[in-house]
């Protein structure tokens, strides 16, 4: 298939795009490198040593003789060029990863904020508009967040794919629906996933459009088969107060010898999903796209859940790290429950890359191999959701020498 990857460049997108590629598909990345610019905003950079895209796609030449194309554009502003991408390419697939995808981020300041909504929204509809307009018959697969559910919002009840069958009351008796599942986000970010779900359902009903959404848990990991064959093709890792995720983060702060943030109590329960699992779910999802007319498909791309604290205590336990708990930053739930269902992507075949010690480690690993790069200034979320909310001081002006 031919397939263009939006937001090739990323933590999500550049493993998926070697992936495919490795699968024998023909890929296409545009991106307009916001995620690395964002970077030298926050005075930050990934733990592992990223390339420039150029010199990335080069070493994959190299390494592996094939090519991947790089169009360096922005969906959010620039339109016509857009068309113009898809009108030259004319892909049989879309993967959609281009959004700014920070939650702490899109809470840390105004300008964050209008930036978030103006960037995801604006991205999501201009490509929904281009193939509208362009009548590409390109199956769409977009990355949506397992946020746009709320966490807990239905106690244990296990959270549906996308959909809930609802009974409306009418003076004729009861009416049985199938609506999307009520949007709870927690975060500005969150909040454009669920606009962005909203446009989905309007063009794949007026336009026909094929588009599948997967709402994704937290990834966690970098490497993968592809990544892993040349110190050029690494992935990225982010470990900053803003963009690292909680699993990754304490893998890290575990291999520099920095204490463990947890959040509050941890008492929070998220779902998770490896990276090695996230490229295979894109394989399924647009080897398996829904027909013209349907409502988007949703499917809940996550493999299990756990519990902040229990992560904490396993890699605490694991590494000899302690554990520190910190004011939460975040308006959330101190607990929840959540159970998910996935039985779409197990049916399709997904075999799922559960944690494990092995896996654990090997995290670790690349988090000890890199740890000179850390600066434990970068390591304190400090982007609150209210103003006035209280952060913690850094644990840490200086990390161990030994560790
Ligand atoms: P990332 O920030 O590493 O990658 C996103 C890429 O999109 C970046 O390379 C960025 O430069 C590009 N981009 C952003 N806006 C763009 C625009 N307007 N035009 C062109 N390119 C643009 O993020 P990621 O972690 O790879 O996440 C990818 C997608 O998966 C996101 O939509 C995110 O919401 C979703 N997701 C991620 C996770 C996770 O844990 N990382 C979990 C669930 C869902
Ligand atoms: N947390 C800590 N300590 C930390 C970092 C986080 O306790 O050092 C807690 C947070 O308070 C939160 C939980 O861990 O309760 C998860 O935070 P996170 O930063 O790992 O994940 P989140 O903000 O939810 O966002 C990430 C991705 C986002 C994706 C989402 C999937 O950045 O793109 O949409 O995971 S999900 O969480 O399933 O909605």
């Amino acid at each position: 298939m031919r397939v263009l990857v939006l937001g090739g460049d990323g933590f999500c997108g550049w493993p998926t795009s070697l992936y495919l590629s490795d699968r024998g598909h023909d890929i296409t990345i545009a991106d307009n490198l916001s995620r690395r610019k964002i970077d030298i905003e926050l005075e930050v950079d990934s733990l592992t040593p990223i390339r420039p895209i150029g010199e990335r796609l080069h070493a994959l030449k190299e390494v592996s003789g094939k090519e991947i194309g790089f169009v360096n554009v922005d969906l959010a502003t620039e339109y016509d060029r857009v068309v113009a991408l898809l009108e030259e390419l004319r892909p049989d697939a879309i993967v959609h990863f281009a959004e700014q995808r920070a939650a702490p981020y899109s809470m840390r300041t105004e300008k964050t904020k209008r930036y978030t909504v103006d960037n995801n929204v604006r991205a999501t509809h201009n490509l929904l508009t281009a193939l509208a307009t362009t009548g590409i018959e390109a199956s769409l697969v977009h990355l949506g967040t397992m946020g746009v559910y709320g966490y807990g919002w239905s106690g244990s009840a296990p959270i549906p794919e996308g959909y809930l069958t609802v009974k409306v009351p009418t003076p004729d008796g009861e009416l049985e629906r199938e609506i999307l599942h009520p949007a709870n986000p927690g975060s500005v970010y969150h909040l454009t996933k669920t606009l962005d779900q909203l446009m989905f359902s309007f063009y794949a009903s007026n336009d026909r459009l094929r588009i599948t959404d997967l709402h994704q848990g937290i990834v966690w990991g970098t490497q993968t088969e592809q990544t892993i064959k040349d110190e050029r093709l690494i992935n990225r890792f982010d470990y900053d107060g803003d963009y690292g995720t909680v699993l990754n983060r304490f893998l890290m702060q575990a291999a520099v010898g920095h204490p463990l943030t947890v959040h509050g109590t941890g008492g929070q329960t998220r779902a998770f999903i490896h990276i090695k699992d996230t490229v295979r779910c894109i394989e399924l999802a647009i080897a398996n796209p829904p027909e013209a007319g349907a409502k988007p498909l949703v499917r809940n791309q996550i493999t299990e859940t756990h519990r902040v604290l229990d992560l904490a205590k396993m890699i605490g336990d694991m590494t000899g790290t302690e554990i520190a708990y910190l004011p939460n930053p975040r308006r959330e739930a101190e607990e929840n429950e959540l159970c998910v269902r996935n039985d779409q992507f197990l049916a399709l075949g997904l075999k799922p890359t559960t944690l494990s010690e092995g896996l654990l480690e090997e995290v670790h690993e690349i988090a000890s191999k890199y740890k000179d790069r850390a600066d434990p200034a970068k390591i304190i979320a400090r982007s609150v959701w209210r103003q006035g909310m209280e952060t913690s001081a850094d644990l840490l002006t200086e990390l161990p020498a030994d560790k």
